[in-house]
């Protein structure tokens, strides 16, 4: 199913007026709305490919009908996304569950829907088919260097597919770590990762990045090997600049405050990438922005204001969205989360910076508070609207998804029983 602009249009023309009367009043509130709204019309967040069939957990999985069994469906059901949105005109592969027959064909299909390749995610987190040596005690961190020796060449390949299909960067998230105290030696653990990671760096193309994600526990309970930003901030120095810490929303203990997190590393020019989820208690994977909006927004008014003061040289960060659709239709969760996600970028670009210093400056913390909580409490989603409309995107995307009926339309291509792969 192919969504095409003129089906946009026509569904847009309904609900152009009440759009608009919304937007104008905005704009005669906000002096540089427009300059805000390109700035939200030009924001992108990559889609990885395993979101795209239901998630699921130990205990279950229930299907959706429709879901895309191969990359070129995971690439279509993108572009369904793309065309509604026009943000999310990027790919996150997994290898080995999205290894391409014909590179050649699924750049094609890309460029057709205007996605590109973002970062590449290799997968030493379990065990596949024919693999001669077990990741169930560690992968890069392995006792055995046969096992290290394997990961690597994994990684390795990983790049050499992400070079065939036009990517710039990996991602490396490890399970390695320890179930039980004294099963692992922390120093030697951390130091075959170096050493690891080393060699995969070393293999890397000179204008490629490598973003360390880092996790306190799950899937091991006692110890992770990189357990926290810390760590994979001296990872990522000591292996060279091509190398960034990615920050995972879900990837923090409770209460963890995110946003001096992305403060200091920005600080640091170490922040490559970023994975959008919520959470209530753990890695819950849930839609962006269902839980704690406010997190997310204090998170991103650090990001903006680290963006805009930028001595550092931090790259743009490559936005991903990291969650799991268990009840939720994984398409319409992903414009959810699409939303949210912009929802939360626009009212931080809302910010007055200028009076939030002076504030800062004069220890006026009422002031503060006020500065931050009155471009939290605006309403921006006529931004996000005009921001979609000026790129021929759909006014209410969740809206057009239900009109067009497409996850029927899905169902009736695609069968009730298929499984996206690596689920
Ligand atoms: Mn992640």
């Amino acid at each position: 199913m192919k969504l095409s602009k003129s089906d946009i249009t026509k569904h847009n023309d309904s609900l152009y007026k009440n759009h608009k009367k919304k937007y104008d009043f905005l704009k005669s509130e906000i002096e540089n709305l427009d300059e805000i709204t390109s700035q939200i019309a030009a924001y992108n967040v990559a889609v990885p490919s395993w979101a795209l069939g239901a998630g699921g957990t130990r205990f279950g999985r229930f299907g959706f009908g429709g879901e895309p069994s191969n990359l070129f469906e995971k690439l279509s059901d993108i572009g369904i996304i793309h065309a509604l949105t026009k943000s999310a005109g990027a790919i996150s592969l997994h290898i080995p569950w999205d290894i391409p027959d014909n590179p050649q064909k699924i750049r094609e299909h890309a460029e057709q829907l205007g996605i590109v390749f973002d970062a590449m995610n290799s997968n030493t987190f379990q065990d596949q088919k024919n693999q001669k040596y077990s990741y169930k005690y560690g992968s890069l961190c392995h006792v055995d260097k046969n096992v290290r020796h394997q990961a690597v060449q994994h990684n390795k390949e990983v790049i050499d597919h992400g070079i065939a299909l036009g990517s710039k960067s990996l991602t490396v998230w490890l399970a390695d770590g320890s179930n039980f105290p004294g099963q692992i030696n922390f120093r030697r653990a951390l130091n075959n990762t170096l050493e690891s990671l080393q060699e995969i760096y070393d293999y890397l193309p000179d204008d490629w990045k490598m973003f360390i994600e880092y996790k306190p526990y799950e899937p091991n309970f006692y110890s992770m090997v990189i357990q926290d930003w810390g760590t994979s901030h001296f990872l990522a120095n000591k292996l060279g600049k091509k190398a960034f810490t990615l920050v995972d929303l879900g990837h923090h203990l409770p209460n963890t405050n995110i946003e001096q997190i992305v403060a200091t590393l920005m600080m640091d020019g170490m922040l490559g990438g970023f994975h959008f989820n919520d959470s209530k208690y753990g890695d819950d994977d849930l839609t962006v922005g269902a839980i704690k909006p406010y997190q997310l927004f204090l998170i991103f008014n650090e990001l903006v204001y680290g963006m805009q003061n930028n001595p550092a040289n931090n790259p743009v960060p490559a936005w991903m969205i990291d969650a799991s659709h268990n009840v939720k239709d994984p398409l319409e969760d992903i414009i959810q989360s699409i939303n949210a996600i912009e929802t939360a970028y626009a009212k931080a670009l809302l910010v007055d910076q200028k009076a939030l210093q002076e504030a800062q400056m004069r220890n006026d913390v009422v002031q503060c508070q006020n500065i931050l909580q009155s471009a939290f409490n605006t309403d921006v989603q006529p931004i996000l609207a005009q921001a979609r409309l000026s790129n021929n995107a759909s006014i209410n995307p969740i809206a057009a998804f239900r009109d067009f009926d497409i996850r029927k339309n899905l169902i009736d291509e695609r069968g009730l029983e298929t499984t996206a792969t690596g689920l």
